[in-house]
């Protein structure tokens, strides 16, 4: 029977030192993680590996050395099928998909390590899957993603978009990131893929079907990444197969060490309210932006635009830097 297999993970942010409030060999936990994937895709027979976004975790292109990318291609060198990927917001300098040429995932893509996933069809016998990429944007939004539509010769239709999206969110712009949250219900239509895998946002969502459209929303393969980490979180994976029965997705646990060994908890308290009083900071700065000026909140968001570039372009630095765990 025709089938094409695929193997989807995101968010490895790889980095040669530990993040946050890791205190084990990170860079050596997460390589092991990579290379255990690779045998998962043989083991799989897989087609093609995806990653949806966040290879490296720090922005600045020079804070990753060429021992940890020379590292990284060489495990990928022996995965037995290509390997896709598409660019997160990590991935890039200053949040533009323009800049990625010149950074560490653009030398995995001149390379060859990794082929940049935009639009890629999979075939085996009469079965064509095709994959879209969506790279981190700051302006994607709704009408975009619904763009993206089933074409007629093909049999199964996949988008892989590194954005944050959940059922049925709470909150339509999350809190830390000050970012849309997409809701599945809204890319269910007529036309639409017949699945939906998300990267960036770090919480695992598992799989869900809405209306007969999967979305595989699984979270990070690190941990410790990111602040607000849930300590309990299992980094996982997706293996997909299409064939003419449909579609299947099945979610596999990526081995990974006990939190209690990789963690440093008190320093987590720590990170945790000093997020926590930025968070109150920020709040209280466009509460008072809006009380103080007739015209509202949005004309004096826009004043902030006349600050000189050079300012603006350092606050910028120094939140990359922060979000990246960089004390420089
Ligand atoms: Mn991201």
């Amino acid at each position: 029977m025709p089938e094409v297999r695929l193997v989807s993970s995101s968010d490895e942010h790889l980095a040669d030192l530990a993040p946050g409030f890791r205190k084990d060999d990170y860079r050596a936990a997460i390589l092991s993680k990579l290379e255990w994937q690779g045998g998962f895709a043989e083991r799989f027979r897989a087609n093609a590996f995806m990653r949806g976004g966040d290879f490296l975790h720090v922005k600045a292109a020079n804070k990753t050395t060429m021992r940890t990318l020379a590292m990284a291609a060489r495990i990928h060198r022996k995965y037995p099928c290509p390997t896709y990927a598409i660019a997160g917001n990590h991935d890039m300098s200053n949040n533009d998909p323009t800049t990625v040429p010149g950074q560490p995932l653009g030398v995995l893509l001149e390379s060859h390590v990794f082929n940049l996933l935009k639009e890629q069809t999979f075939e085996d016998g009469s079965m064509k899957v095709r994959v879209v990429g969506v790279e981190y944007t700051t302006d994607l939004d709704v009408d975009g993603l619904q763009t993206l539509v089933k074409k007629k010769d093909e049999n199964y239709t996949v988008a892989f978009v590194h954005a944050l999206a959940a059922m049925a969110p709470e909150e339509k712009i999350q809190s830390f990131f000050h970012e849309r949250v997409f809701d599945y219900r809204d890319l269910v239509f007529e036309g639409c893929p017949d699945v939906y895998i998300f990267g960036h946002y770090h919480k695992d969502q598992g799989i869900v079907d809405h209306l007969g459209v999967k979305f595989v929303n699984l979270g990070a393969i690190s941990r410790g990444a990111l602040t607000f980490e849930n300590l309990e979180r299992k980094p996982k994976i997706a293996s997909l197969k299409f064939n003419s029965q449909g579609v299947s997705v099945e979610e596999h646990v990526v081995p990974h060490a006990d939190a209690a060994n990789v963690f440093d908890l008190e320093l987590k308290k720590k990170l945790e309210s000093e997020r926590k009083s930025l968070n109150e900071f920020i709040a209280q700065f466009r509460a008072n932006a809006a009380m103080a000026s007739d015209d509202g909140l949005d004309v004096r968001v826009q004043e902030l635009d006349k600050y000189p570039e050079d300012l603006r372009n350092l606050a910028l630095e120094l939140l990359e830097a922060a979000e990246a765990g960089v004390d420089e």
